[in-house]
């Protein structure tokens, strides 16, 4: 029998969902100094790399999105695509422009920003793109 506490925990852990967790945080290079590229709080890092605030919690961004569909593994193909279409892949953004980075080892360099919120923000296409993004 599936007992009520049981029950809540994995409810809970389904809503922790992508990216806002520590242990997603560690499967991407830099995942826990991503920085905020939103006008206030800049100096708080995005935590939540894969949701639409820097606190996280609720639906994916479109790099969370993409980050389900390589069944949350810095793969190759993942690192080498633009998910926020800002013409910059998502190795290049997080510090890892050449997908080298393996889980647990150092990032090739720093992060250079955002992977999941299309830059610069105020730019015709990136508003369109970032619809959903919130910044807190
Ligand atoms: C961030 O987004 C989540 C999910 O939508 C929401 O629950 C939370 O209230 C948001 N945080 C703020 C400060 O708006
Ligand atoms: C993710 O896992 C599914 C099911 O095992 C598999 O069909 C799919 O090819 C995997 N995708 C990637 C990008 O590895
Ligand atoms: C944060 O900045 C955005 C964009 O300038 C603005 O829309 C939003 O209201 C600001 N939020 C707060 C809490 O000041
Ligand atoms: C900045 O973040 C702090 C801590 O999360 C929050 O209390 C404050 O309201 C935020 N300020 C703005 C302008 O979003
Ligand atoms: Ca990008």
């Amino acid at each position: 029998m599936i007992s009520q506490s049981t029950v809540v925990l994995v409810i809970c852990s389904l809503g922790s969902f992508v990216l806002g967790h520590p242990g997603f945080m560690d499967l991407i290079p830099n995942g826990h100094m991503v920085p905020n590229p939103c006008p206030n709080n800049s100096s708080y890092p995005w935590h939540g790399v894969g949701h639409n605030n820097r606190t996280g919690g609720g639906i994916a961004n479109v790099f969370g999105a993409d980050f389900l569909t390589a069944n949350m593994t810095w793969t190759k193909a993942f690192c080498m695509a633009d998910s926020d279409i800002d013409g910059k892949t998502n190795g290049f953004e997080l510090g890892d422009p050449d997908c080298k980075w393996v889980q647990g080892g150092p990032p090739a360099g720093k992060p250079f920003s955002h992977p999941g919120v299309c830059e610069p923000m105020t730019s015709k296409t990136c508003i369109a793109v970032n619809l959903n993004i919130r910044c807190i």
